[in-house]
């Protein structure tokens, strides 16, 4: 079995004006799929590992051979990580459920909650994503993570994310990565993010 490009359930353009109909092409057909062609690649010689779902391989990447383990974890985590992001994306939901109980109630307020994940996404170094995760005590966490590293190798679950790579945003807002995180901001699907919520925490 190989890895494919999932297809995306709206238009380019339909996440304009916060992210342009461009960035999304390039992002989705280019990008993404170099991460799949790079992942069926390396586990061409690996047949007891094309039969794990992306999701599992990054789950145990311990147990994989260290020929592939960093090649798995990285092409892998670029297939897990963008089929994740394209799924929370969704122009002017209001953030609802009981995703948003637990993050009133973790961080204070929505607007604290927004403002330690901006910090995340501006401190963070380099390429990466933030997310926001349910760890193994059920608890909300937001997690910086370097390339495409994904919080399900330390065995917690996402929520949200958002890519922090240059490829997801220059071409609109160059270096001006602030407003990108702020842009992002209008483009969370909620109600999808809160059906993560209440799947990976049994709330
Ligand atoms: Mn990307």
């Amino acid at each position: 079995m190989t890895f494919t490009l999932p297809l995306l359930n709206y238009a380019y353009n339909s996440l304009e004006p916060y992210i342009d109909a461009q960035t999304m092409k390039i992002h989705h057909t280019k990008h993404h799929q170099a991460y799949i062609d790079k992942l069926n690649a390396t586990l061409e010689k690996y047949p007891k590992l094309q039969k794990e779902s992306a999701e599992d391989l990054l789950k145990n990447l311990n147990s994989i051979d260290e020929d592939v383990r960093i090649a798995v974890r990285n092409h892998g985590g670029g297939h897990v990580n963008h089929s994740f992001f394209w799924k929370i994306l969704k122009v002017e939901v209001e953030p609802t459920g009981e995703v948003i109980k637990a993050i009133n109630k973790k961080f204070g307020n929505f607007n604290s909650f927004k403002e330690k994940f901006r910090d995340a996404c501006l401190t963070l170094f380099g390429s990466g994503w933030v997310w926001l995760a349910v760890n193994k005590k059920k608890d909300l966490e937001i997690i910086k993570s370097p390339n495409q590293d994904n919080p399900l190798s330390d065995g917690k679950t996402p929520v949200l994310g958002i890519d922090l790579w240059e490829h997801a945003y220059y071409l609109k807002y160059q270096n001006k990565r602030a407003d990108y995180v702020e842009a992002f901001f209008n483009v969370i699907d909620w109600e999808k993010v809160n059906e993560n919520y209440v799947n990976s925490s049994g709330a």
